[in-house]
This record gives structure tokens, sequence and C-alpha cells, in this order.
């Protein structure tokens, strides 16, 4: 039986939103204040049950595709991006459209261009069926390859080996992404690097902070959704660097008492899809059962902030139009 005063809880910083998420959700936020509901949303905002549900109760109004959205209607577009025949769709539906890409997608997207502009065949290394992916490999679906990890690089097929570049989906595992290149460019050494990082920031930064954590770690708790790619690898690697267990959640009521069986310390962390509010919620949970005590790890310090997309920002310049009376 683990004594009262041995249990803990490590809280790894940085978590939780990333400044590409922020923007995303406040701009459908600021939306909603600008023009009133309803705001339709194609796809998932980000990826966390939580705020979508939340912007729901707000008046958004989350579709599949662009068809969904009625003639005329203002839509956003997810933070993950979307192909360039997305844009096209919804200018033919005579849609506003806010587009709340990830700018650190966006840079993604103009670097395929740029690479199929000069007839390079395309790896790009990510998660088959991923929005991310889909809107990326939309830039160019004549030059990009998908390679889902090391074990699919096998069945790359190219023109011109010697003209071949590897981009990646921006929230893959570190590790594996380095596996994936060297697997590449042992079967293309004369591989292009993508200009810079196509893993961003956050991704990194949330992967160095819960590696710090994990070794010390009895088990490591990630608060996230399923289908949240960056919160999936924060699990992979918590086990991956020596945490005995590790679990992803959406809600604290999701979490297992029989996890905590012989448990002194407990790592906990979010994706960066996830708003604070939830892990607050988990670190409750665990005061109620004797992990009272939090220590806050910081590993990196992040300051990174986009302002709102540029329809929005646009618009805010913008007088009201007046609306005549009588
Ligand atoms: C957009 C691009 C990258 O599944 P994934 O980790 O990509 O997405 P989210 O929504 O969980 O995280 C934020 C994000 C948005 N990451
Ligand atoms: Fe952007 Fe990375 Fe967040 S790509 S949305 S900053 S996880």
């Amino acid at each position: 039986m683990t004594s009262n005063d041995q249990r803990r809880v490590l809280l790894a910083k940085p978590r939780g939103y990333c400044a590409g998420v922020d923007r995303a959700v406040e701009a459908v936020e600021v939306a909603l204040e600008k023009y009133g509901a309803p705001i339709y949303v194609r796809k998932q905002i980000v990826h966390n049950v939580h705020v979508v549900k939340t912007l729901e109760e707000k008046g958004a109004i989350f579709v599949e595709e662009t068809e969904e959205v009625p003639k005329g209607a203002i839509v956003v577009f997810s933070a993950h991006g979307v192909a360039p025949v997305v844009h096209e769709e919804a200018a033919g539906l005579d849609l506003r459209t806010i587009d709340a890409t990830c700018p650190l997608v966006t840079k993604v997207h103009k670097e395929a261009v740029r690479f199929a502009k000069d007839d390079y065949d395309i790896l790009l290394i990510g998660h088959e069926g991923h929005e991310e992916v889909i809107g990326t490999s939309g830039e160019a679906p004549d030059h990009i390859h998908l390679v889902d990890g090391p074990d699919d690089v096998a069945n790359v097929q190219v023109r011109d080996p010697e003209r071949v570049a590897w981009l990646s989906q921006t929230t893959l595992s570190v590790s594996e992404t380095l596996e994936t290149v060297a697997k590449l460019r042992e079967r293309f050494p004369h591989l292009t690097d993508p200009p810079s990082d196509d893993i961003c920031y956050a991704t990194q930064n949330r992967q160095v902070a819960v590696k710090e954590m994990a070794a010390d770690s009895d088990l490591v708790i990630v608060v996230g959704s399923r289908n949240s790619s960056n919160s999936v690898r924060l699990v992979e690697v918590a086990l991956e660097h020596g945490a005995a267990a590790s679990h992803l959640v959406d809600y604290a009521d999701e979490i297992d008492e029989s996890w905590l069986d012989g448990v002194t310390t407990v790592g906990v962390t979010s994706g960066a899809s996830v708003p604070d509010v939830l892990v607050q919620g988990v670190l409750a949970w665990l005061a109620e059962r004797g992990y009272a005590d939090v220590t806050e790890v910081e590993s990196v310090k992040e300051k990174v902030h986009f302002s709102l997309p540029k329809e929005l920002r646009r618009d805010l310049r913008a007088p009201l139009p007046i609306t005549p009376v009588g």
C-alpha cells in the first residue's frame, strides 16, 4: 500500500492549447459574437470532444462536408487545413469562409506547392485518413505519396529517385519520424529535406515535456481525444521513455480506479487541443484519492501567438453595417 505522504503528481509544462488551437477556437467564438449563430464549421475545429461540444452549445454547427452548409452562410475551416478543392466548393456555394488553418499547417502546404512546382516526388509522412494529410495532399495530388510510418517505406514508388523530397504531418512522433526519414534516405540517398521542421513546435515541446517526467512516473495520464494525433503520440512517448503505464482520457471520470494500484507518482499532461479546465478536473479527481501534492515540471518556455484569421481581423476593423429602421 502506498502511503499518503509519498503520493504525488508531476504536471507537464508545456501542455494543452498551442497557438494554432487557441486561434482556431477563438475564431469560432469571435465569429459567433460578431455575426451571430449559427456559424458553420467544416469538420471538428480541433480534435477535442469538449471543445466541439462547448462551441455547439454556443451556436456552432459542425458539418463533415462543405455541401451541407446552406448557400450564402458563414463557414469556418478547421485548424487542420483544407485542400484547394474545398475552397472552390465553398466559392461555388457562395459561402463566406473563415480559414482557421494553423499557420504552421499552411507552411507545409506551401512547401508542397513549391516542391511540386519543381517537379519533385513528395513523400508525405503522416497518418492515412487524417484531415491534415488529406488537406496537404490536395495541394499537389499528382506529386504526393503518403508514407504512413517506417514500415511503409518499402512500398514507396517514385518516378526519379534523384528528385525526391519529404514533408510531414505536424503532429507526429519525432523519434518515429526520424526513423522513417532514415529508412527513406537508405532507399533514396538524394532525398531532399523540408526547408524547416514540419513537426510543429507545440508537438515537439509536449513530447519533450512528457519524456522528462515519464521515467519518474508509475502512471502517465494524458488528457485528449482519441482522434487527436498529437495527444495519442504523448501516450506512446510516455511508454517509450519509461512510464510503467499510460492512458488517454477525455475527462476525469474515464480514469479507472484500478490504474492507481501501487502507484506513487502520477504524471499528467494534455494534448495541444485540450482546454486546461479538463486537466484541472483530472487533478481534482486525483487529489480526492490522495494525490494532492502537485509539482509542475517545466521543460521549455512557449511564447508563440498567432493573430486571428485575416477575414475576421478585416471584419473586426470594419464598422457594423447600419440596419435601416422602420
Ligand atoms: C491542427 C493541426 C495540428 O489530430 P491532431 O493532433 O492533428 O489535431 P488536434 O486538433 O488534436 O491538435 C491541434 C492541431 C490542429 N494540430
Ligand atoms: Fe498548429 Fe502545431 Fe497546434 S500545427 S494547431 S501549432 S499542434
